[in-house]
């Protein structure tokens, strides 16, 4: 078992029964022109979970962990769009409609797919979803229970919405969770503070709380030859 030094107290995690889950790190989100600019967000504050998370992925990687990327959006005839969604804001451009990375939140266009950074590799499964939770409507606990996945590493935007909702649904699910702060964004500096907050107030309610220097330093101590893979 590791340890990483976490809130509200150390999280022990076994590398091979553990996965990172990095949610919706999509252009929509994270650069101009896509869904998060259209609500009417700044997309630069998402762009600095880019980095760690990059980190992170490359070590998990390294230990031979489980890798799971989610990205929200919708068929290209959008049948699985609830009218209530694309609705919501009265949004001038909104889900389905083209933008300058392609149409919003489309599966298949290109602002729809995840940054270059944290491309997925080959063998780790890409979640599409149409919610904001990764569990909602998807096969992503078949996939986590098939691996014999028990414990979520969580990296991703935004904080207070899809991050929250995916952590919940994994607690209510049996999944410890660890939100790394610095690999999580969110367009408001005060929803990620009490977002964060949420997750580890009240002995850790929803989970607990590191960041990814914390987590390399725990993942530093698995020897090549003991990777979860081999
Ligand atoms: N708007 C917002 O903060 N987030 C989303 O719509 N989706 C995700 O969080 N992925």
């Amino acid at each position: 078992m590791l340890i990483v030094q976490a809130e509200p107290y150390a999280f022990e995690f076994d590398p091979a029964t553990a996965a990172l889950v990095i949610i919706d790190m999509q252009r929509d989100f994270v650069y101009k022109g896509g869904f998060g600019e259209a609500l009417g967000n700044d997309t630069s504050l998402l762009l600095k979970a880019v980095p760690p998370t990059e980190r992170v992925l490359g070590a998990a990687r390294a230990a031979g962990m489980f890798v799971v990327h989610t990205r929200e959006g919708h068929r290209p005839d959008l049948a699985d769009l609830p009218q209530a969604k694309k609705r919501r804001g009265h949004l001038k451009v909104g889900i389905g409609d083209p933008g300058p990375m392609g149409r919003i939140l489309v599966r298949g266009e290109h602002g729809h797919d995840i940054v270059d950074e944290l491309k997925p590799a080959p063998g780790e499964p890409i979640v599409d979803k149409p919610g904001k939770g990764a569990f909602y409507a998807t096969d992503l606990d078949t996939i986590l229970r098939t691996r014999g996945i028990r414990q979520l590493i969580v990296c991703g935007v935004t904080t207070e919405v899809c991050v929250h909702t995916t952590v919940r649904e994994a607690n209510d699910r049996g999944y410890d969770c660890l939100v790394l702060e610095d690999c999580v964004g969110s367009y408001f500096p005060e929803f990620q503070a009490v977002g964060i907050k949420m997750i580890k107030a009240q002995g850790g309610i929803f989970g607990w709380v590191s960041d990814s220097t914390r987590f390399l330093e725990a993942l530093a101590k698995v020897p090549p030859a003991r990777s979860a893979r081999s």
